[in-house]
């Protein structure tokens, strides 16, 4: 572009395109494999499908952008791939809604978003990419459920599971949503349902998964995943029930054992109907039937109402051989623990209101202060009516408990989680289909690992109602039995699309290799991810089931580390104009395309980046993108409309300003700083327009280079367009970071001294260029000196520059 035509026209998505193809052209993003390098994986979270790059998707990428062009140009090879995470249902929702095949749909959506990708122009290798519905990638997933299968991960259990009846498909736990148990995705109430599932045992890793020591991850995810798999220490206590045998209790508090006055079971609990005595027979299947129609979130609320049976059967508390009777109740779940309680109310909320209700004894085992007018409590003090406990406080009396437990066989030390398996099967289409085939004969056959994988069919009969196609196609399931040869059924669900996820970093590494998820030399070479980006809704499905992942591959030995991805970053959400949430029924989304093509890339990334700390987000702000716009557009104007004339601008000063600049971006990069360094460039951007021309063309020279390289990596294509444009050698990208000298930045400070009626009462260390003004302003407010003002009146005040302020009251 000629120098004129740009003075005249400012054309940014011309510019940017020009450069765009130009680094397709040189292969400029091509991934280094530089050894002499070291390495960093930087990964963004893959995108769905969903048709257009959305202000969000910008939002994630972008900064993760920036921060991976400042790790290549300080000295790394860069890995910086990207995909998509194609299985799901929308796709499978187009097919039904408008009879679109869900490979049509999610292939021409993502054929649109790779071109959106391009414009973005950010350094994604795109010869990496990895898309999770294409069968070269989902027979891995099948591969590894058949390893998962062998060493006993994955197993078949019939469960009531959580089924949205619109959707016809199980939900997880975490796809409920809201107080009233709603579908995350479609709103309508969850009801549930029977059905045999495929899960696996994540619960086999909770204590690993508890150890964070090897990673450097925010604070947040660490509680939440912590929180999800919620563990508590304590014992297993044996009953006997009269006429039926021992049943175990979980519980937290071993030492409240003689203060067990009944025992209740959850309504589910297998045992319920072999102890019911005929007389409560009626009464208990009533309330169990009840039970079931209500959901965890209810039956848990501690404020509702307690509500249970007695099911005519008697527990003997092993401590002191009383006969208790036995309920069900629906706050005790079958999911957690054993499903079975001893009730403690004189330690116990619920335990208390549940037997005030039924009129059941309370007894304390533990003392309460003397001040203490409560019902249950909860707190230390020394066991009372407790026989060998009597006297200890609460941690000594567990302990004490624990032994005399284990001594006389009635229970142990235990511990238990919150956590629960991870319920793969889906009854669905549009997901990778389970390699599971059942005989008559031999049962359950897993597919030979040589028949993988087992594809999806491409015709398909989608059903209004949602129901899988898998289910009404006879070529699909009708197979023979790899083992005996006979006829057998194909399973015809489908895995979690979080499946998908939980290894695809490792598939970037080598996505059509053909012996394995990745080649291992890769794999040696590249992992694990050094830095991973992503949002905060991920901490505990998603970036759990990764961690589970890597866990079990390391069992496996394909790799020989425990963790995925080494440092993780939280960014927030960018919200609609009027701060809230951006969403259709707001009427509040921003379309980044518009923005795109009026402003260009650099524009929109730059803009997002300076909104606010990466952290939080903040809201879209239509007027903020034409000033960072401006912004750019000035930066450009100091390379391509330049004219000199004297040199009476400070060149030690540019040195100096320089320096902090190159200090303060490379700071701020290293810890995500991205919207003050923006902030610091507009600045610098300000003082060079104003001391252009003005000061020696070579000092101009390199501060300009200095300034093109920082600049790079918030605005690729600008910096690129203004290296060329200053002379230098394609490509700015391939530049390495500039240093700094502290003692540049440093020894342009100064020490002023600060008088008062022309006595000494501080030294401040001050810029040497700072101007009378703000010099008074920082003597006014010394806190060594305000003493000395106050209730006076300042009168005048005298400064001599690079010396003293001199403060004159009365
Ligand atoms: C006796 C006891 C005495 C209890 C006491 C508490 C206080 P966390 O801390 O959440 O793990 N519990 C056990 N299994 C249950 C289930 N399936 N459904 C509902 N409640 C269950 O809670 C553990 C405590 O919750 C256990 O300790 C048990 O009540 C109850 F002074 O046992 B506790
Ligand atoms: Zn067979």
């Amino acid at each position: 572009m000629s120098e004129t035509r740009q003075r005249k026209t400012y054309n940014p998505t011309d510019l940017e395109r020009r450069w765009q193809e130009r680094w397709a052209e040189s292969g400029l993003y091509k991934t280094d494999e530089d050894e002499s390098k070291p390495k960093h994986y930087a990964l963004t979270m893959l995108p769905y499908p969903s048709g257009d790059l959305h202000v969000g998707h910008w939002y994630a990428m972008t900064p993760s952008d920036t921060r991976a062009r400042f790790m290549r140009m300080n000295g790394f090879r860069v890995f910086f791939p990207i995909g998509f995470d194609a299985f799901g249902l929308p796709a499978e929702n187009a097919a039904i809604n408008r009879g679109i095949h869900p490979y049509t749909w999610t292939m021409s959506n993502i054929e649109n978003m790779r071109g959106q990708l391009r414009q973005m122009g950010a350094m994604f290798d795109l010869d990496a990419e990895v898309v999770t519905c294409d069968p070269e990638y989902y027979r891995w997933n099948q591969w590894f459920f058949l390893k998962f299968f062998e060493k006993g991960l994955a197993y078949r259990e019939e469960a009531p599971v959580d089924w949205c009846p619109k959707d016809n498909t199980t939900l997880a736990r975490e796809q409920v949503v809201g107080p009233d148990r709603r579908c995350e995705r479609c709103g309508t109430p969850v009801i549930k349902k029977n059905l045999a599932q495929w899960l696996f045992k994540i619960t086999d890793y909770a204590e690993e998964l508890l150890d964070f020591s090897k990673i450097d991850w925010p604070e947040r995810v660490e509680t939440l995943q912590r929180n999800w798999i919620g563990r508590s220490e304590g014992a297993e206590i044996l009953f006997e029930i009269e006429g039926y045998g021992p049943i175990e209790v979980f519980t937290t508090r071993p030492d409240t054992l003689f203060g067990a006055t009944f025992f209740v079971m959850s309504p589910e609990h297998p045992a319920v109907d072999e102890i019911t005595t005929p007389d409560r027979a009626d009464e208990v299947r009533a309330y169990v039937e009840k039970a079931g129609r209500m959901s965890e979130i209810d039956r848990t609320d501690v404020t509702r109402e307690k509500t249970g049976v007695f099911t005519g059967a008697y527990a003997i508390n092993p401590a002191n051989g009383e006969r208790i009777p036995v309920y069900i109740a629906d706050y005790v779940l079958m999911g957690y623990g054993t499903g079975a309680i001893m009730a403690v109310p004189g330690q116990d909320e619920r335990d208390w209101e549940f037997a005030e209700k039924y009129g059941l004894p309370i007894i304390r085992t533990v003392q309460p202060p003397e001040d203490f007018d409560g019902k249950w409590y909860l707190g230390d003090g020394p066991a009372i009516n407790s026989g060998f406990l009597d006297g200890l406080n609460v941690d000594e009396a567990k302990e004490r408990m624990i032994s005399w437990l284990q001594e006389n066989g009635f229970g142990r030390r235990a511990v238990t989680y919150r956590l629960r398996d991870w319920l793969i099967s889906r009854q669905r289409y549009w997901g990778t289909p389970i390699p599971i085939i059942y005989c008559d004969e031999c049962g359950i056959v897993p597919v030979p690992e040589e028949d993988l994988p087992v594809l999806l069919p491409e015709d398909a009969e989608f059903m209004p109602t949602g129901e899988s196609p898998l289910k009404r196609d006879p070529d699909f399931y009708n197979t023979t039995c790899p083992n005996c040869g006979g006829p057998a059924t194909r399973e015809t669900d489908t895995m979690d699309t979080f499946m998908d996820s939980s290894w695809y970093q490792y598939r970037y590494l080598s996505p059509h290799y053909d012996e394995g998820p990745f080649d291992p030399e890769r794999g040696e070479k590249w992992l694990p991810v050094d830095q991973y980006t992503g949002g905060i809704e991920h901490a505990v499905m998603h970036l759990m089931y990764t961690r589970f992942f890597t866990k079990v591959m390391r069992d496996l030995g394909l790799v020989e580390f425990d963790e995925p991805m080494t440092r993780l970053f939280n960014q927030g959400i960018i919200l609609g104009p009027d701060g809230n949430r951006m969403s259709k029924s707001r009427g509040n989304v921003v379309n980044p395309q518009d923005y795109v093509d009026r402003y260009g890339s650099d524009a929109l990334r730059s803009f997002l980046m300076f909104v606010g700390p990466w952290s939080e987000g903040g809201p879209w702000d239509s007027k903020g993108i034409e000033g960072v716009s401006r912004f750019l557009r000035r930066a450009l104007s100091l390379v391509t409309e330049g004219d000199s004339s004297g040199g009476d601008a400070d060149p030690s000063e540019l040195t100096r300003r320089t320096n902090r600049l190159v200090k303060k971006i490379t700071e701020d990069l290293e810890a995500f700083r991205f919207n003050t360094a923006i902030a610091a460039l507009m600045e610098h951007t300000n003082y060079l327009l104003a001391i252009r021309g003005r000061v020696d063309d070579e000092e101009w020279q390199g501060a300009m280079r200095t300034f093109v390289m920082v600049l790079s990596p918030f605005a690729p294509h600008h910096a690129e367009e203004m290296w060329a444009a200053m002379g230098e050698e394609y490509s700015v990208h391939e530049q390495a970071w500039p240093g700094y000298e502290e003692a540049l930045i440093q020894a342009q400070e100064i020490t002023l001294i600060v008088q008062v009626n022309g006595k000494l009462r501080d030294r401040i260390e001050v810029p040497a260029d700072i101007s009378e003004e703000a010099a008074k302003e920082l003597a006014v407010s010394s806190a060594r000196v305000r003493p000395h003002l106050e209730g006076k009146e300042l009168r005048k005040s005298i400064y001599v520059p690079g010396r003293l302020v001199n403060l004159v009251v009365g």
